[in-house]
């Protein structure tokens, strides 16, 4: 038993985890991660689908607190692909020497706090218990997939396939046809690549997506050198980014249209040149955020834009959203819509007939059939809150985190702690900027700011911290109203953002969107007055 007590506990051991392990052993902590896979690397091991991707630069989507690792390692291209990314974080847990704390297959079933020794018990699927005075969940916002149960599901005879659990080994999927349900960021990643390999590929959409169009690329010899050089400015600029990203991202694609001119006093000309521009162009106004009349003249512009790229009329109807853009993540892809020009690509509108059923030849849908050899789901994940509430979390009183969400809403203070769940730390959790940012600059912020609590939690004497229940509510209340004068907060607004995917789920926007910097302030700012707002003991 004593082998497994520990200053600290770290759940899982993708971005997060790595980083709260290195710097929680930099304060001297005994500190284990323990990861339910078999390998680091988190959402970067398991979402390894064709096309994977991440859609910010890879300058800036990666660790700034070491300017050694920054320097060694090699990004190849400018948004680095799925393999690529997990192929630094090996990198990185090789350099900090990260692998011997951290044990895998360990799967934490249940985790429950001791409120007498004031400390938490761990439970692994195995049987075996972690003890430790905190816990630290890194466990991740889109870690659980959303993975639907149409009829019959189980009895398709040919390759059901799950894009957060790809084949580590790949899947062939030449001279096959193949389904994929979902257009989302994922669907919209691998629907060009999967077109280009399947003999025949059916797209089932239930919500056509706004995507943005993008050119990747490899960097040019010197070229990522020369950005090297530059990395404490880019930093910097990125540090003082409302999403942690100040370079080109989906992200700052948006930011950048705030400062545009209004759709609402745009000539007929200013249009007509917006929709030349492309879809980009048609969504490129500063009102499209707060006024939804705004928004869905853009969407008007964009569904033109749309019809000047696809060439069937009736499919290019099909692809214009119906949701407010702005209010689903933003999405970027390479050639999107060119692949509805294909021959072998077909789209299924899902607003005209609804999935019926799966049978052991393919998909049924109230319009027809279709015939499959594969099926591929990218239907989201139970975001933010998913992960957490597949443990049993038992906090004071025996209260379950999971009942605690389903009946107050995915509620927490700063996104780092829920009332009732004491020395209980959530990296990225609900509240808090991850969502609508640059993951690894968001959780750099909470990993620092975490570690920075525990040496005060020591330094003072104290072993319990706990979120009051008056600073959640004001924090949850400050949050809603920021989102409250957008678009996000439209009744049409159906996302991972609010919860809307998951049937059942208490409908909340889960984000901070006041930005990275803002957040940061308020953090620095109740942690210097001593944390206010916790309970410290
Ligand atoms: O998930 P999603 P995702 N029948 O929830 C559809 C990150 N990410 O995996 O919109 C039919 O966005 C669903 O339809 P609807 C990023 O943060 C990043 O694509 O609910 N369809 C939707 O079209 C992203 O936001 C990157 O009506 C069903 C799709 O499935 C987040 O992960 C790449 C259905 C799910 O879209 C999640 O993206 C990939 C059903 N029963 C992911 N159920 C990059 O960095 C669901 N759908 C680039």
């Amino acid at each position: 038993m004593d082998d497994n007590r520990f200053d600290a506990l770290i759940i899982g051991a993708g971005f997060s985890g790595l980083y709260m392990l290195h710097e929680l052993r930099r304060l001297g902590l005994r500190t284990c991660v323990l990861e339910k896979a078999h390998d680091i690397g988190g959402t970067w091991l398991f979402n390894r689908y064709p096309g994977a991707r991440c859609d910010i630069e890879s300058i800036e989507y990666s660790y700034s607190f070491s300017d050694e690792i920054q320097q060694e390692w090699v990004w190849t291209e400018t948004m680095p692909a799925q393999p690529e990314i997990e192929a630094y974080l090996h990198f990185v847990a090789e350099k900090l020497d990260l692998r011997r704390d951290i044990r895998l297959h360990t799967d934490i079933a249940a985790m429950t706090f001791d409120e007498e020794a004031s400390e938490w018990v761990l439970r692994a699927a195995s049987g075996e218990t972690f003890v430790a005075p905190y816990v630290v969940a890194a466990s991740g916002i889109l870690s659980v997939p959303v993975e639907p149960d149409f009829q019959g599901v189980d009895t398709f005879a040919g390759a059901s396939l799950y894009s957060s659990r790809w084949p580590a080994v790949g899947f062939d999927l030449t001279r096959k046809r193949v389904g994929v349900i979902g257009t989302g960021s994922t669907g919209v990643q691998m629907i060009p690549v999967i077109a280009e390999q399947a003999a025949h590929l059916t797209v089932f959409q239930r919500s056509p997506a706004f995507t943005l169009p993008w050119r990747v690329r490899e960097f040019a010899p010197g070229e990522l050198d020369e950005l090297k050089a530059q990395y404490p400015d880019i930093r910097a600029a990125q540090r003082e980014h409302p999403v942690g990203a100040a370079r080109l991202s989906a992200f700052s694609v948006l930011i950048n249209m705030l400062a545009r001119p209004p759709i609402k006093t745009a000539t007929a000309d200013d249009k007509a040149e917006a929709v030349e521009k492309g879809v980009m162009g048609a969504l490129d106004w500063g009102d499209i955020f707060f006024d939804i009349d705004a928004n869905r003249m853009a969407t008007e512009l964009y569904g033109q834009a749309i019809a000047r790229i696809v060439t069937d009329a009736e499919t290019a109807a099909a692809l214009v959203p119906t949701h407010p853009f702005g209010c689903k993540r933003p999405i970027i892809d390479q050639g999107y819509y060119e692949t509805f020009n294909r021959a072998n690509v077909g789209l299924v509108d899902l607003r005209k007939g609804v999935i019926t059923e799966v049978t052991p030849t393919g998909i049924a849908t109230e319009q027809g059939f279709h015939e499959l050899d594969v099926i591929v789901y990218a239907t989201g994940f139970d975001a933010m809150t998913g992960a957490l509430s597949r443990i049993d979390v038992r906090g004071r009183d025996g209260v379950l985190l999971r009942d605690y969400w389903a009946t107050e809403g995915p509620v927490s203070y700063l996104g780092l702690a829920v009332a009732g769940f004491p020395n209980l730390f959530i990296v990225q959790g609900p509240g808090s900027p991850s969502a609508a940012t640059n993951f690894v600059a968001a959780l750099e912020q909470h990993v620092e700011w975490i570690a920075a609590c525990l040496k005060h939690l020591h330094d003072s004497g104290n072993r319990t911290i706990e979120a009051l229940p008056e600073a959640q509510r004001e924090w949850v209340e400050h949050a809603t109203s920021i989102v409250a004068a957008t678009v996000l907060a439209h009744p049409s607004c159906n996302s991972w953002y609010n919860g809307a995917n998951v049937p059942g789920k208490k409908r909340m926007y889960m984000g901070y969107t006041a930005g990275i910097p803002e957040y940061r302030r308020r953090c620095d700012e109740i942690a210097t007055a001593g944390y206010t707002g916790f309970a410290l003991s």
